[in-house]
């Protein structure tokens, strides 16, 4: 069985753990968002495709979910006594090598599909993971400021500021113009299922969406496409997707997102058990809705809603 996964960071990495367990012969490709990297200290970081990487590789940082385990500071603590920050970002110095040999990569000509493949070659994530594009797309988020309109980089409105100004508009820089990755849309179109795990669907799958051909080729694609809900009790389970939501008139529930994808796009969708009073509201929008536990508590919990995700796509195919 060949999957497509549409992935952000920890939400779609911890995903991607329970769906490799849960169909452990499944060809899985993943398409990663890279509107969240950042360019610091001349070294281009790319914090969702490495949260894919380290996690299914075995290195990431477990009670974060972003970073490296066993990381120690000592490169940032010297660049600080320099004056050179960001000092609200913390990169530690094993993933600084990572930094190191994607940029030194770039620098040589390689685009960011053949780096990624190289680093995956040390951390064997056990999936093909491809970044949405080569081209570069940063999003940025406007913010209002002393009355003031003003434009930051995602991570600096995410780490930085903990998104605790409004976000008045999330843009995707860039995205008008990028093209696919190699291998992205051909994937799409030979896939058996695609997946929306419970990434941030504005800033991880919706930017991933806003590449020109990617959302074209999943609403052509023959598979069913079926998404998990990365809200549960009207918020999100971890970090701050309600803010960003907001910027793009969304409600922070379940079944507004389902509605917000729409049925063009979405044939499935799952909410929590919690949200099982919304199922009726999804399925009024034409996407077919189950409720089942959504919280990846463990691989084994993860697991089991990557099968009932698969149970749904079996069903709408
Ligand atoms: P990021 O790039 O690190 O922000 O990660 P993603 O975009 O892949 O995923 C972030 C989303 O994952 C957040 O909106 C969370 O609400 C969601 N999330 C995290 N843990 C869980 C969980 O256990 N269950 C569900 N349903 N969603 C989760
Ligand atoms: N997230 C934080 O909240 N604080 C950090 O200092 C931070 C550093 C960092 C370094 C490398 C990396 O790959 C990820 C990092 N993240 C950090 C996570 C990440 O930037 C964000 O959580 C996601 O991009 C949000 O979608
Ligand atoms: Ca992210």
């Amino acid at each position: 069985m060949r999957i497509v996964v549409l992935a952000g960071g920890i939400g779609g990495a911890r995903f991607l753990r329970g769906l490799k367990q849960a169909a452990p012969d499944a060809e899985i490709t993943v398409i990663g968002n890279t509107g969240d990297d950042i360019h610091l200290f001349g070294l281009k970081v790319c914090p969702d495709l490495d949260t894919v990487m380290y996690t299914l590789g075995g290195g990431i940082n477990e009670e974060q979910g972003w970073g490296r385990r066993d990381e120690s500071f000592t490169v940032k603590e010297e660049l600080a006594a320099y004056g050179v920050g960001p000092e609200w970002f913390g990169l530690g110095d094993r993933d600084f090598a990572t930094h190191i040999v994607r940029t030194q990569m770039l620098g040589a000509g390689y685009p960011l599909s053949a780096v990624t493949e190289a680093l995956c070659a040390r951390w064997q994530p056990g999936v093909r993971l491809l970044p949405m594009s080569d081209d570069r797309v940063e999003t940025h988020v406007a913010i209002e400021v002393d009355g003031e309109q003003r434009a930051v980089h995602f991570q600096e409105y995410w780490v930085k500021l903990r998104a605790s100004v409004d976000a008045k508009a999330v843009v995707p820089v860039g995205a008008e113009t990028a093209k696919p990755a190699p291998g992205v849309l051909e994937a799409v179109a030979a896939a058996d299922v695609i997946l929306f795990p419970p990434s941030n669907p504005v800033v991880s799958v919706g930017t991933i969406l806003a590449v020109p051909g990617i959302r074209e080729a999943i609403v052509a694609a023959e598979a069913p496409v079926v998404g998990l809900s990365p809200i549960v009790g009207d918020a999100p389970v971890r970090g701050m997707a309600d803010k960003v939501l907001a910027a793009v008139g969304v409600e922070s529930t379940a079944a507004a997102v389902a509605r917000n994808y729409g049925s063009e796009l979405v044939d499935g969708w799952l909410v929590d058990t919690v949200d099982a009073g919304s199922v009726a509201d999804v399925e009024a929008a034409g996407i077919r809705c189950r409720a089942v536990p959504l919280m990846m508590t463990d691989v084994e919990a993860t697991a089991a809603m990557a099968r009932e995700a698969l149970a749904l796509a079996e069903e709408l195919r």
